[in-house]
């Protein structure tokens, strides 16, 4: 089991309040939850070593009293909480819907579930079209409106995908256990998963086994299996967590790059790839390439395959070099490999700082020195600490001389880091300074001007019109002082869109002044995304792959924003973060 931790506790806790609320429960006892999720937000060790410490109890922490301690200690025991379950069987299944359209809270979807009798988020939708959503008492016009909007979102079933993070941590456990079947010659993941998308619908593996139903069996028997949805006889379908379903082929030696190709797709690469087969006379599917007359030949009459063990076979038989998964969405990439042009992607290797994390001084949960020991064991050879500036208030954002203490702090962490020699790794002293509501940044500029990394964030003020947002965005662009833009359009994956921005200015602006812009890390944001990366890379704009973390564990998502650069096709010299910290400073706006 995947350890639980106090971000996830929190979350189950607003959740929870959330049903409760639904339901009309006593709002003491959603208070509670919502509290207790809010204390241990906001706490800087975790629940683990707090219920571990003979000198501590859970009952100690504000808000927490020996029914929350015992929850508590339910979650990290078993992850799950039985109170969870009996609460999804009570609530109806419209609510779920409605709760996840952007804006609308258990108590207002509650309200429109009785008084409109809905039973699908379609009804709601149509409600709202005939005007009477208006009407009712709380509503209006206005929200009437917003609900419409916030509808289409929810509405995309493109919005109720895994995170890749979430999908990728499913896959680590599936090809664990796929990889004890004694009949498995050969394992891979394929699919979105392995193209790296930003979201997953289903995980897919091909498998090279001669004994396809010991296979079968072995998938049918994991412990995550919930369901069998289909055995065929190359192919099968389960159930597995997180209700995602995974398909398996298996097929010969001889035919596993094939099929690992074809099943890695994306749709439109394979499309492509495939008619420029046909124009050679050729014919690719999953079990290999073959000449085209051939191609309705029975298998028993068809002529040798021209390659299908590997990968490399297949993509060498139509005259290409082998393409890296993550660029395999049918853009340009065939064209690129045929005159050789393909970009050499960023790793995570190539990557030697991380310039974007938070620590207990604001809204991170360890301090200054463990973000640091923790980054040191990652091998980076130098981060910025970029706690949040004073306008962030509900993270207690630093003022200017809280800010100067921090500083100063790392003034003397570098030294005792240079007493013995070279330093394992240069702290450098950031900030991350909010972009106001009205323009300007939320610390003055001669504060700025000390400061060895400024990234400029909008957190407020998301709902301006596309003229403001990007004047602010501009503004802050063009400010002398600022490094980067931090998550440039503010999306959060499945959860909200970005604000109304005029990217193709952000990007001209970033070009005219040396400003860099963020490829933020962090699964649920990815943003900037692949397309806008890459917009940014043609205009000559250099990207900053940052973790944004708020724990030292949060310093891992490195690889999820490296994949999203690969996406973009970023190379290691589009990256200012692959430089030393010498050519890094070469790098910076003056
Ligand atoms: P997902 O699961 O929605 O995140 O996206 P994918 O790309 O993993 O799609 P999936 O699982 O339906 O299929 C995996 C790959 O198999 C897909 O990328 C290409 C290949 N594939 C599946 N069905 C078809 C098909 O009907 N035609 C073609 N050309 N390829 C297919
Ligand atoms: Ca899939
Ligand atoms: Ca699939
Ligand atoms: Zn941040």
């Amino acid at each position: 089991m995947v350890p639980v931790t106090n971000a996830d506790i929190a979350a189950v806790f607003e959740h929870v309040a959330d049903l409760l609320e639904f339901q009309g429960e006593n709002v003491f006892r959603v208070r509670a939850y919502r509290a207790a999720a809010r204390t241990i937000g906001s706490l800087v060790e975790s629940l683990a070593s707090v219920r571990v410490d003979p000198a501590r109890a859970l009952t100690d922490l504000e808000g927490i009293g020996t029914d929350l301690a015992g929850k508590i200690g339910e979650l990290l025991d078993h992850g799950r909480l039985a109170l969870v379950d009996e609460l999804h069987a009570q609530v109806p299944a419209v609510a779920f819907e409605l709760m996840r359209v952007p804006g609308l809270g258990p108590k207002k979807a509650k309200s429109l579930i009785s008084e409109l009798s809905l039973t699908s988020l379609d009804d709601l939708e149509q409600a709202c079209r005939e005007g009477r959503v208006a009407g009712l008492k709380g509503f209006g016009d206005k929200t009437q409106a917003a609900i419409l909007d916030n509808i289409a979102f929810a509405k995309n079933p493109e919005h109720k995908r895994l995170l890749w993070s979430e999908a990728d941590a499913i896959m680590h456990g599936l090809l664990a256990w796929m990889g004890e079947c004694p009949a498995v010659r050969q394992i891979a993941g394929a699919g979105s998963w392995r193209r790296g998308r930003e979201t997953i619908g289903d995980l897919d593996l091909v498998v090279d086994a001669a004994d396809t139903a010991a296979v079968m069996d072995h998938l049918a028997a994991w412990q995550e299996t919930s369901a069998v949805l289909l055995r065929g006889d190359t192919k099968t379908s389960i159930r597995g967590p997180r209700d995602v379903q995974v398909d398996l082929r298996v097929v010969d030696q001889k035919s596993f790059g094939a099929a690992l190709q074809y099943f890695t797709g994306s749709k439109e690469h394979n499309v492509k790839l495939r008619s420029r087969a046909r124009e050679q006379g050729l014919s690719i599917n999953e079990y290999g390439v073959f000449p085209l007359a051939d191609a309705a030949a029975t298998p028993a009459r068809k002529s040798k395959s021209r390659g299908g063990a590997t990968e490399e076979e297949v993509y060498e038989a139509v005259g290409l070099p082998w393409i890296p998964p993550e660029l395999r969405e049918g853009g340009d990439e065939i064209r690129l490999a045929e005159q050789d042009a393909l970009p050499t992607l960023v790793e995570l290797g190539d990557i030697r700082g991380d310039l974007h994390m938070h620590t207990t001084a604001t809204d991170g949960e360890d301090t200054l020195a463990e973000m640091v020991r923790a980054a040191i064991a990652r091998g980076l050879a130098y981060i910025a600490i970029t706690d949040h500036g004073q306008r962030v208030t509900m993270a207690r954002g630093l003022d200017r001389k809280r800010l100067l203490e921090q500083w100063s702090e790392i003034d003397r962490l570098n030294d005792s880091l240079a007493a013995d020699g070279p330093p394992p790794i240069v702290v450098l002293k950031g900030i991350e300074v909010d972009m106001l509501e009205k323009g300007g940044l939320d610390l003055p500029d001669d504060v700025l001007a000390r400061a060895d990394w400024v990234v400029a964030s909008l957190h407020y003020g998301q709902n301006q019109p596309r003229d403001r947002i990007t004047a602010r965005i501009v503004e802050a662009i063009e400010n002398p002082h600022v490094t980067v833009i931090g998550h440039p359009t503010g999306r959060l994956i499945n959860r909200r869109p970005a604000y109304d921005v005029d990217i193709e200015a952000v990007i001209d602006a970033a070009a005219k002044t040396g400003t860099f812009l963020e490829i933020n890390a962090n699964p649920w944001r990815l943003d900037l995304d692949d397309h806008h990366a890459a917009a940014a890379k043609r205009a000559g704009v250099k990207l900053v792959i940052s973790t944004d973390a708020h724990s030292t564990r949060g310093l891992d998502v490195m690889r999820c924003g490296v994949l999203q650069a690969r996406r973009a096709g970023l190379e290691a010299k589009d990256v200012a973060n692959t430089r030393t910290l010498a050519q890094l400073k070469k790098l910076m706006k003056k």
